[in-house]
């Protein structure tokens, strides 16, 4: 399989749907491992419930599921909070599931109960958000950090035209993946564009009203502001939505990681002109059947361990514990029709 090159491609809609979509079709193919013997009970903990983005995780988990033919079932908080976490992890243990597949809010706070789950036989895929990695068996990874962090910073450069203040919207404080691409952000504004000034970075917890807000406190702080980059779905649809309506449309920049779905109606009115994503779909169907094969014993989670994740194909495990889904995407008016997740 192909590991991802630094660059955001803008792909063709075709070569896109072939990239992304094409787990929605094709049947009940196995492609899967036989063997093992472990429940192939998956029980999926986002860092919080409501947020569209995981709800397409669920989708892709369950199709996966479907064709494995295991179970999954989802809980979580209402909050992303870093040990919000820890109480469905206990009860998945106690429940003897198979497999538990988390996005963590916080790299170290679940780590004692993912352990404890992981010493009563049950095994543990973090994705979208690790943990640190002696916490879990494998990490999904939806794209590589660097490939992440350089796709947003290209896009805001591109829309101020390389200069002006700009601030960050995140989501929780302590989010792994957030802070992870925050710090590569951060170095890659250095390393190459000496005019835009990071001023500041705030956190709407992945909550659209907090996230709204924190985007109206950052407008009214800085009234020169150039730019926004939002690295989370929640932050990115909320900052436009106010964006959306106030004076600044058109003439603050907003960019980041959003989800088509939400995103659309600002493309279309002009509020936002590009952002990045990969297919979250996509990542739940793979974080499944990395938890299936790690069920049946097909993999440990050693580095070069291969296994099938049905449509998606074969897939190695990396350094680390890591699995790679693939690259980000840039979505823009000329594709934002062509998606609906
Ligand atoms: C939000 C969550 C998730 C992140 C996406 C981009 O939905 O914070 O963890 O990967 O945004």
């Amino acid at each position: 399989m192909k590991f991802q090159s630094r660059r955001v491609a803008v792909l063709t809609a075709v070569t896109l749907l072939a990239g992304m979509g094409l787990t929605a079709c094709g049947g009940d193919d196995d492609g899967g491992s036989g063997g093992g013997g472990g429940s192939a009970e998956i029980t999926l903990l986002p860092k919080n419930l409501g947020n569209p983005y995981f709800d397409a995780s669920r989708t892709g988990a369950e199709k996966a599921a479907g064709e494995f033919d295991g179970e999954v079932t989802e809980v979580g908080p209402d909050q992303a909070a870093p040990d919000a976490q820890v109480s469905y992890i206990n009860t998945a243990a106690q429940q003897g599931v198979g497999a538990l597949v988390v996005s963590a809010n916080d790299p170290t706070a679940i780590c004692d109960a993912l352990n404890e789950a992981r010493d009563a036989g049950v095994k543990v895929v973090t994705f979208d958000s690790d943990t640190d990695p002696e916490c879990r068996d494998v990490f999904v990874n939806q794209a590589d950090a660097q490939g992440i962090a350089k796709a947003q910073v290209d896009l805001i450069a591109e829309q101020i035209g390389d200069k002006g203040k700009v601030a960050i919207l995140s989501a929780a404080a302590n989010a792994t993946n957030q802070n992870a691409w925050i710090k590569l952000m951060e170095e890659e504004i250095a390393a190459n564009h000496p005019n835009i000034e990071l001023v500041d970075t705030v956190y709407g917890d992945d909550d659209d009203q907090k996230s709204f807000d924190e985007t109206a406190a950052l407008l009214s702080r800085y009234s020169d502001l150039a730019g926004i980059i939002s690295p989370t779905t929640v932050g990115i649809a909320a900052a436009a939505r106010y964006l959306s309506t106030s004076e600044q449309k058109g003439k603050v920049a907003l960019t980041g990681l959003g989800t088509p779905d939400q995103m659309r109606a600002y493309i279309k009115d002009g509020t936002v002109t590009s952002f990045a994503l990969w297919n979250p779909e996509d990542l739940g169907y793979l974080a499944a059947y990395t938890a299936e094969a790690l069920i049946n014993d097909d993999i440990t989670g050693e580095e070069g361990d291969t296994f099938e994740a049905g449509e998606l194909g074969e897939y190695t495990v990396g350094a680390d514990g890591g699995v790679l889904l693939g690259e980000p995407f840039v979505f823009d008016e000329t594709n934002i029709d062509d998606f609906n997740f």
